[in-house]
């Protein structure tokens, strides 16, 4: 893992174009620090996917019409708290699920469990800890139940076009006929909203980005002047794309001392972080046809910002 994270270091700030992966935001002070993004009011998407689950869990549970003992597995579950409506809705009303979440991280799996054993004690929960990849194939094979995938949060967003109808063709095939998948998908919409969200007043997105340069000084020994870099970020509604970069703000050189390595940076040159991809309903139409789903319902929150749709594995 760890050394994933220096070869992709070292690749992204040698390549032309330099670049490095939003994957790696999420150390533990860069999780917090997504926790204080979530909360900020210019981030709509976390309170629109809460609002869609807490008003619509009947229906998107009518609408999966499972008919028996039925497993929902969350993939990158994280705190889960986007979720716990719709537990609540299922253990209020005595159905019949395992809760199987899945994440990289030991420690967010553990906080859930006890946060979940406290509020619904009634709940089966069984987490796992690790790639989702390799969780989902093992966990396919030993059960006949059928399967509700969950992928919320419009974590989706982060893949391009081509890596996100690889994810669906992967989920797709690591899936039943007749199991089904709930994407949380943040939507086109007027580009100032989008924009605020991301390139917020507070600064707070900006943190959230340099904090991964101190991550890799941290790591990796490295002397990154953390004042000598900026963030950056905008959104194209012409192809509903996000990126955000972090700039340097002047000609300097940069040493990982642990791993041996010296980088150039110029003024103004940037480094690409993070793709985060908005999406027209057609057009997740149109992905979801294309890896081997058929469109059972979108699910959009009162202001149509966000929407979670749910597809069947036809
Ligand atoms: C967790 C990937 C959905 O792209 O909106 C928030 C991460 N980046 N603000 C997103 C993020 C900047 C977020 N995802």
């Amino acid at each position: 893992m760890n050394n994933t994270f220096a070869k992709d270091v070292v690749a992204g700030l040698s390549a032309k174009e330099k670049h490095l992966s939003s994957k790696y935001f999420y150390d533990d002070i860069g999780s917090r620090i997504f926790q204080e993004i979530m909360e900020m009011q210019e981030y709509y998407l976390t309170d629109c996917e809460f609002e869609i689950l807490s008003l619509q869990a009947k229906q998107i549970i009518d609408a999966v019409n499972f008919k028996q003992t039925f497993n929902i597995v969350e993939l990158g579950a994280g705190d889960g708290l986007k979720t716990f409506k719709l537990l609540e809705f299922l253990v209020h009303n005595h159905i019949d699920f395992h809760y199987v979440p899945i994440d990289i991280s030991q420690g967010a799996m553990d906080l859930l469990t006890a946060d979940l054993k406290k509020r619904l004690p009634k709940l089966s929960i069984h987490p796992r800890v690790g790639d989702y990849f390799e969780v989902l194939s093992k966990e396919n094979v030993q059960t006949n139940i059928p399967s509700l995938l969950l992928f919320l949060g419009s974590n989706i967003g982060n893949y391009t076009e081509e890596e996100t109808l690889n994810l669906l063709k992967l989920f797709n095939e690591n899936m039943k006929k007749g199991d089904a998948l709930l994407l949380g998908v943040d939507l086109k919409k007027n580009p100032i909203i989008i924009q605020n969200a991301y390139l917020d007043k507070h600064g707070i997105t900006k943190r959230f980005n340099i904090n991964l340069l101190k991550r890799i000084n941290r790591e990796f020994d490295g002397d990154f002047k953390i004042d000598d870099f900026d963030f950056y970020c905008h959104y194209n509604p012409l192809n509903g794309e996000v990126r955000s970069y972090i700039v340097s703000l002047c000609n300097q050189k940069v040493l990982l001392k642990k791993l041996n390595e010296r980088f150039n940076f110029a003024y103004d040159e940037l480094i690409w972080t993070e793709l985060s991809k908005k999406y027209s309903l057609d057009e997740l139409d149109h992905l979801a046809e294309q890896s081997g789903f058929r469109i059972n319902k979108h699910f959009l929150d009162s202001k149509h910002y966000f929407t979670d749709s749910l597809m069947i594995k036809s």
